[in-house]
């Protein structure tokens, strides 16, 4: 299949050309396509992950630079990473993160050469950076932070709603090295009455009326030094599909924020409104009260945009359907994370709710990290057994033990059960 539209009719034409056959990331399969979105997920492997969800099995598939990934969409690409990988430490392998684009005109190649970042709107000194000029503007600096979408763990909403149909895998947790936002617009010189700073990736809708990925943040938000801008990913460069060579990293807030292949940064004046402005006036609004919730199945009255992540954990060491010896010490293991308070305890439940334990934590990688946690059982009786996992945040944010529902399926944090058998 290829795109019956051009890109370049819209109004993207400044964007800087990616170069497709000079340096290029992840190259190999895709410059030898006619149809690239299609090659990219041309080594489909007919395996499921082993979640089923109303859209019936899903099936893993291979994607330049990436492991075999869960799909949920091909074009544009949206993967998620199979639960499994979750277990093998706190931080997530670049080549198991999961991928989410709105767009499917993506960028297959960034040719450093011509990759420029502009800093514009209101601003004393509009500012256009190459890569290596904005890794000399300022120190680097590295945080470890979750990206999770907003949409993660949506498929399991009841009633359904609309949107992809996500399992648990949307999310990923990595040591991103960059620079502050605040650095960055410091050095433009951010002019009085900035309102809202605004973001644009590489990449482009297929359709002129499909509005551009675009996003903003506060211009309190947007100078509090927490943004960055990074290009490195658990020490490497950034996986193209995760954004090359350029992200906005926005510690504690969902990954809609973290726009990938970031080249425009636009200081406005006034609100962010109009067609491209979709992605924050229309999507990714939440219900607006505190529970960001509503009564299952109803619209919500009024709505805000999407900020900061909800307090979750998981047993990542056993999955539902599993089996565990009765008998013998089991060793139980998994995350908690929350927006950036950290988090204070994780209890577990290994009767279905009706006992929690306390669980021990691991290494602590930073407020806005996945904390790592333990906890030995002993299973007396053999037969079913309910596992269960509740964490509790700094701020004393503790998970709901029946899920809060909003039209969207967004932030669902309900502590998870997992069902397994003793044998
Ligand atoms: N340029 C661009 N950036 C984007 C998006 C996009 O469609 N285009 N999607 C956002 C959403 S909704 C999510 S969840 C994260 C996913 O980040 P990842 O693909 O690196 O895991 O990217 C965000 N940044
Ligand atoms: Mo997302």
């Amino acid at each position: 299949m290829r795109d019956k539209t051009s890109p370049a009719e819209s109004a993207d034409q400044a964007r800087p050309q990616p170069a497709r056959r000079r340096f290029v990331q992840g190259a190999g399969l895709l410059a030898l396509s006619a149809s690239p979105l299609g090659a990219l997920a041309a080594q489909a492997a007919r395996v499921s992950d082993g979640v089923t969800l109303a859209d019936g099995p899903r099936q893993l598939v291979r994607y330049p630079g990436k492991r075999p990934l869960v799909r949920v969409s091909t074009r544009p690409p949206h993967l998620e990473t199979p639960f499994s990988a979750f277990n093998e430490g706190p931080i997530t392998a670049n080549d198991a993160f999961f991928v989410r684009y709105h767009l499917a005109n993506i960028p297959l190649s960034v040719d450093l050469a011509t990759f420029r970042l502009t800093v514009g709107g209101h601003v004393d000194k509009p500012l256009t950076l190459s890569l290596d000029e904005l890794k000399r503007l300022a120190d680097p600096v590295e945080i470890v932070a979750v990206n999770q979408c907003s949409g993660n763990s949506r498929g399991f909403s009841e009633p359904r709603v609309f949107g992809a149909q996500l399992a648990n895998g949307a999310m990923g947790n990595a040591r991103w090295t960059g620079v502050p936002l605040r650095k960055v617009l410091e050095q433009a010189g951010v002019k009085a009455g900035a309102k809202v700073v605004t973001f644009n990736g590489l990449d482009t809708p297929v359709l002129p009326s499909t509005p551009d990925y675009r996003k903003s943040l506060d211009i309190a938000h947007a100078m509090n030094g927490e943004p960055m801008l990074a290009w490195g990913m658990n020490g490497e460069d950034l996986p193209l599909l995760n954004g090359y060579p350029l992200k906005l990293v926005v510690p504690g807030y969902f990954g809609t924020y973290w726009v990938k292949h970031v080249f425009e940064i636009e200081v406005l004046d006034h609100p962010f409104e109009g067609h491209d402005a979709f992605f924050m006036t229309t999507g990714y609004r939440v219900p607006d009260n505190d529970c960001q919730c509503v009564a299952p199945g109803t619209p919500a009255a009024k709505t805000r945009p999407i900020s900061t992540l909800a307090v979750r954990s998981f047993i990542t060491s056993v999955g539902t359907g599993g089996v565990l010896p009765a008998g013998r010490t089991v060793e139980l293991k998994g995350i908690a994370f929350d927006g950036g308070s950290g988090i204070r305890g994780v209890e577990v439940s290994v009767d279905g709710g009706q006992n929690w334990q306390a669980a021990t934590l691991g290494q602590d990688l930073g407020r806005f990290s996945f904390r790592a946690w333990q906890l030995p059982v002993k299973f007396a009786r053999k037969g079913p057994a309910v596992l269960m996992v509740r964490a509790t945040s700094n701020q004393g944010e503790v998970q709901p033990a029946k899920a809060n529902w909003n039209p969207a399926g967004y932030r669902r944090n309900v502590i998870e059960s997992t069902p397994v058998t003793i044998a």
